[in-house]
């Protein structure tokens, strides 16, 4: 037998095994795999293959959650980037954080710059081509010739990395491309757009196109509560770029979530970041997902993964890096004094899902939800809200009991002296 009968391979590329080893040898490793899409058994469906028949049997009726895929942008503002708001309206002012205790005021732009990497950027001309996004001309709010590739780029400040610019209502913000915003048609009408069916004193945000955006790094630390939305509305979460990770509960587990204020609470007492464990920064292998994410994958869209006390079992994939082990071993600690003061957290069916640029999550009436930016780049999104016919009296009733709420606070009434 020759040399070649040995090794067919070596033999068609005419190099010895040696020769070919040192070649392997020096070759660069491959680059790490990009990290797994969770997806807690929501199902994914192609949006263009949904009707409103369907939708509502499936997913608005029994209010089951669902991921539609849309990567054309019917619905999806995909051409709603962040080099395009940055180009129109980066001297805007806008608040981060806007519901806590410490919001702050920053221009967009620099905002944008401290969240934003190379690629975020790299689609100015994309942006300029989106003009028709509303049919309208670029904002005066534009600085004319600022052209963010040929100036260097100020090093990114941590500080407003780690920030949330969230709940922006775009028809307060950025009204032009607000026009451009609206619900997939398999959703069928929005009672909230008609005052027949909603109450009369809604605030105009609502009533006439409720979307709000959330832009931040996966760097910060995410949506600051778990909660369910107020009123009993639905949501749906547009993802425009990069990729933003929920959590969610069904509503039947609000008992195991210990809401403030008691069962009719919105807003849920345990640390929303205790929800997400840390993902390894070390190289993963595709497809990998954790333990308990595969076993998710498995499972229907009614179906839940429990927390499982004593460990964190979600942390997984695989890294050596001494930071993910200690990053680990914290986020089990932390697990373990949460579950000790919230033991019936044990019991909820939690439920992890990545949404992906070009898809939307529907959150409906009721679920808990918290969300934060996953992966490596900025995650931009559109949340909005809606009412079906179904949901119109509930929502009818919240609305007016927080109304009255409101009230009574207004004039001191409930006040302890
Ligand atoms: O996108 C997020 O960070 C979560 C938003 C959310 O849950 C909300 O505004 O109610």
């Amino acid at each position: 037998m020759s040399d070649d009968d040995a090794d067919p391979f070596d033999a068609l590329m005419r190099i010895d095994a040696a020769e070919f080893s040192d070649i392997l040898d020096a070759a660069p490793p491959s680059a790490p795999a990009a990290p797994p899409l969770l997806r807690g058994g929501i199902p994914v469906v192609d949006l263009a293959d949904v009707t409103a028949a369907t939708f509502r049997e499936r997913f608005l009726a029994p209010r089951r959650p669902v991921i539609l895929r849309d990567p054309e942008g019917a619905v999806v503002p995909i051409r709603l980037t962040l080099a395009r708001l940055r180009e129109r309206h980066g001297d805007v002012v806008v608040p981060l954080d806007v519901t806590s205790p410490d919001p702050v005021d920053v221009r967009l732009r620099d905002f944008l710059d401290a969240v934003c990497d190379d690629d975020d950027l790299a689609d100015l001309d994309a942006a300029a081509a989106a003009d028709d996004l509303a049919g309208t001309e670029p904002a005066s709010s534009a600085t004319e010739g600022d052209d963010l590739t040929a100036r260097p780029r100020p090093p990114p400040p941590p500080l407003l990395r780690s920030r949330y610019l969230r709940n922006l209502q775009m028809r307060e913000w950025f009204p032009e491309e607000a026009r451009a915003c609206r619900l997939p048609e398999c959703f069928g009408a929005n009672a909230l757009e008609d005052d027949a069916k909603t109450p009369g004193a809604l605030p105009d945000a609502w009533r006439d196109g409720w979307f709000e955006l959330f832009v931040n790094h996966p760097e910060g630390a995410g949506f600051p509560f778990l909660h369910r939305d107020t009123c009993h509305v639905h949501a749906v979460s547009m993802q425009i770029q990069g990729r933003k990770r929920f959590v969610m509960f069904p509503p039947e587990d609000a008992r195991y979530l210990y809401p403030l204020g008691g069962g009719s609470g919105t807003r849920s007492k345990i640390p929303a970041a205790i929800l997400f464990p840390p993902e390894p920064r070390g190289e993963r292998r595709r497809g990998e997902g954790t333990a308990g994410e595969r076993h998710d994958a498995g499972e229907g869209s009614s179906g839940g993964r429990r927390v499982v006390g004593g460990g964190n079992g979600e942390v997984g994939g695989v890294s050596s890096a001494r930071a993910d082990a200690s990053a680990r071993a914290k986020a089990t600690a932390d697990l373990e004094s949460t579950l000790r003061a919230f033991p019936g957290l044990a019991h909820a069916r939690k439920i992890t899902c990545d949404v992906d640029a070009g898809e939307m999550l529907f959150v409906p009436a009721d679920w808990w939800h918290c969300a934060r930016a996953t992966g490596a780049r900025a995650s931009a999104s559109l949340a909005a809200s809606f009412v079906d016919d179904e949901g119109a009296d509930a929502f009818a009733d919240a609305f007016a009991e927080m109304a009255a709420l409101k009230a009574l606070a207004t004039v001191g009434a409930g006040k302890v002296e």
